[in-house]
């Protein structure tokens, strides 16, 4: 065991020449929150110090746990976030009061959007300066916080630190899960604990507040409860009934560690699935009765199984689903606009297992319907790997566009990401999502085979989050022994937004590929769709090349383009990282392989791929976008733009001046632009 603080070995202590807590404060608070950390099985911290938090950063150190210093707090909890969704720990996450708490919100949101658990411990004012903005440093985590937490509280006294951190693990495990926040402030620290003799004369004792270790070995377990026994009959008898079930396994079904359950379940039922966010792979994505995304076929799909599953915006609110059995652990999560044979309130775990069970013990066989479903989604499933594939290949070396230009195309780095990790590691590299554009290009492609193999930013679908959050699947790979390269898919801007960070990544010696799709800015490539070739439709003085404040501006519009572009592979490498560029699609792989190569060796590596410009996501001209395009007048929109909102929402009922033009088909968005699309209408 490593040396610890004197102020936890009692042993030590006995042998001094002088009574701790004459020289020194002791006991002090950080004693208390590093004791309940430890009492958790707590191996790693994330954050940054300040004045109001030393006390409890040097405790959670001196009593043997990891501490991982950032340069931005954001990316502190971002990274604790992904390193509690591949762990299945909570993740511990501290940042002063003020500024830390200020920029750790974005981070503390998006954990609360994906239901992360995360034991996030802040600094806090001096209560007795409170809302008269006159002190250092003045912050309301638990006002500010409240919203984009689970729990947020204000720790008082010292006495009652363990309580509420305590309360904390149980509540931040519990489903939905999320982020507690605890504001351990100045009155905390300089309260001494013998307070509550002179409040309550000890009328209680410690123990009216807090035991060790309350359920003995399984203290930092999270809890988990089983399905009503009817529910699960009901639901069982209704799967052996009907020829086409199809389940979605999403984050809950992460949560709940249920790979060995849930892939019996799928096997012995003979159940097609598919997997989300956290829940991909939880059932390999090799499985024989695996689907990529919901089939084009749904319209056939019987009962539809969502088990742990948001069914939010990206799911299209489930609507045009069939009769649906739902598995939540929380009643939460049932969702009252999906239309409901079942609801089951369980721990997809235990859920599965009775399920399991129930089937055994009936002895049910499914109905002979099945295996011609099963044969349709496994013919299905090839089919549509087939066009990927090809349609990949087609925007690959041989395009006329990608022979004569040094860029790539998103599409065709799809595949070659996608077959590299299958080649190399079996397709088990985590990957993080971040960059906007290739997110849509890559998603159909990655094969995931293990749990918490692909991340993301979830609901808050943000930017900047995959830098750090490829740190914490690395430290929580690491401390499992896990070697294996982590992949971060950048966006440029993305990268910009939280790209110093690589050196922490460094610092650690943290084996992860930064691939870093540059596209010149913001999904640069829009203009070509919404605004004109020069930003026409913004106003005169943001088009490119506008006149302001008497400097002529070089580049004007949204997107932050830039000449020279940047050189992320430059700026990797002064930041002790392996980087590299690439431009032309023979290339790639092998800079992709030298880029893990330098990771597996524990040097971070970015590759900066230099992209096709003109590319943008799909949904940037399908319906979500073309109404939020929808103020820009007909007369200013480029071809594309015009094409969009007319094959769309030129509809009688939505915009009946354009239902009146002529009919129009939207374009592709893997198709490079020609030069007349690049024209302003
Ligand atoms: C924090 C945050 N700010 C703004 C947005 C809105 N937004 C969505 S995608 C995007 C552009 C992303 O640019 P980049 O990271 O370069 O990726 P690209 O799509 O260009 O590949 C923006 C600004 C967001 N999602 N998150
Ligand atoms: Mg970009």
């Amino acid at each position: 065991m490593s040396k610890i603080g004197i102020e936890f070995d009692k042993e030590a202590q006995a042998k001094l020449d002088y009574k701790l807590g004459t020289r020194e404060l002791y006991p002090y608070a950080g004693m208390h929150v590093a004791e309940t950390l430890k009492d958790h099985d707590v191996t790693i911290a994330f954050g940054i110090f300040g004045g109001h938090i030393w006390n409890f950063v040097d405790a959670i150190s001196r009593i043997g746990i990891k501490n991982i210093t950032f340069l931005h707090e954001q990316n502190a909890v971002y990274c604790g976030e992904a390193y509690a969704q591949v762990s299945g720990k909570p993740a511990v996450c501290y940042v002063t009061v003020g500024p830390g708490v200020g920029n750790a919100v974005s981070a503390v949101q998006q954990a609360h959007l994906s239901n992360t658990p995360i034991i996030f411990l802040c600094g806090g004012h001096e209560i007795e300066h409170d809302k008269l903005y006159n002190t250092i440093q003045e912050s309301y985590a638990t006002e500010l916080m409240g919203s984009i937490s689970k729990w947020a509280q204000r720790v008082v006294y010292p006495h009652t630190i363990k309580q509420f951190l305590t309360r904390a693990f149980k509540d931040c495990q519990s489903f939905p899960k999320g982020p507690v926040v605890m504001e351990l402030g100045i009155s905390c620290l300089f309260t001494q604990d013998d307070v509550k003799n002179k409040v309550w004369w000890g009328l209680w004792g410690e123990h009216a507040s807090w035991i060790p270790e309350w359920r003995g070995k399984d203290t930092a377990k999270p809890l988990a409860c089983g399905g009503d026994p009817d529910d699960i009959a009901s639901a069982v008898k209704r799967l052996y009934e009907v020829d086409k079930p199809f389940m979605i396994l999403g984050d809950g079904a992460g949560w709940a560690n249920a790979t060995e359950e849930l892939t019996e379940l799928v096997t012995l039922a003979k159940i097609p699935f598919t997997t989300r966010r956290l829940g991909r792979a939880v059932v390999s994505e090799k499985h024989d009765y695996y689907y990529r995304g919901i089939p084009p076929f749904r319209n056939e799909i019987d009962v539809m199984i969502p088990v742990g599953v948001k069914v939010g915006f990206f799911d299209g609110y489930g609507g045009g689903w069939p009769e649906s059995i739902q598995i939540s652990e929380s009643a939460n999560q049932i969702w009252t606009y999906v239309p409901t044979s079942t609801a089951i309130i369980g721990n997809p775990r235990v859920v599965a297992r009775q399920m399991i069970d129930y089937i055994k013990a009936n002895n049910l066989q499914p109905p002979p319907g099945r295996e011609a479903w099963l044969n349709k989604i496994s013919q299905g499933r090839a089919d549509a790997e087939k066009r990927r594939r090809d349609k990949a290949m087609h925007y690959g070396f041989e395009h006329p566009k990608y022979k004569k230009e040094n860029c790539m195309h998103y599409g065709y780095l799809s595949q070659a990401i996608a077959d590299y990790l299958e080649e190399k590691y079996d397709s088990k590299v985590r990957v993080m999502i971040d960059g906007y554009t290739m997110s849509d290009y890559v998603m159909p492609y990655l094969k995931a085979v293990r749990p918490a193999q692909i991340l993301s930013s979830s609901e808050q679908a943000g930017i900047g989050h995959g830098v750090a959050m490829a740190m914490g699947a690395a430290f929580a790979q690491l401390e499992a022994g896990d070697k294996t390269p982590v992949l971060a898919l950048m966006g440029d801007s993305g990268m910009c937004n939280a790209g110093m960070e690589i050196d922490t990544a460094a610092r650690y010696n943290l084996p992860i590929v930064y691939l870093v799709t540059e596209n010149n800015g913001w999904i640069a490539g829009m203009k070509y769709h919404w605004y004109g070739p020069e930003w026409d439709n913004l106003g005169e003085q943001d088009r490119t090349g506008a006149e302001w404040l008497g400097n002529k501006q070089g580049f004007g519009g949204l997107a932050g383009e830039r000449s020279p572009r940047l050189r992320f592979d430059k700026l990797a490498q002064d930041l002790n990282c392996y980087g590299e560029i690439v431009d032309r699609h023979e290339n790639f792989t092998a800079a992709l392989d030298r880029c893990f190569r330098a990771a597996e060796k524990g040097q971070p590596a970015v590759l900066h791929c230099v992209m096709d410009t003109d590319l943008i996501n799909a949904n940037m001209c399908g319906p979500v976008y073309c109404l939020m395009f929808a103020h820009l007048p007909w007369c200013d929109l480029p071809p594309r733009g015009k094409r969009a909102r007319r094959a769309i929402w030129g509809k009688p009922d939505k915009f009946a001046g354009l239902a009146d033009l002529p009919q129009m088909t939207t374009h592709d968005s893997w198709e490079p632009l020609s030069e007349d699309e690049k024209k302003r209408s």
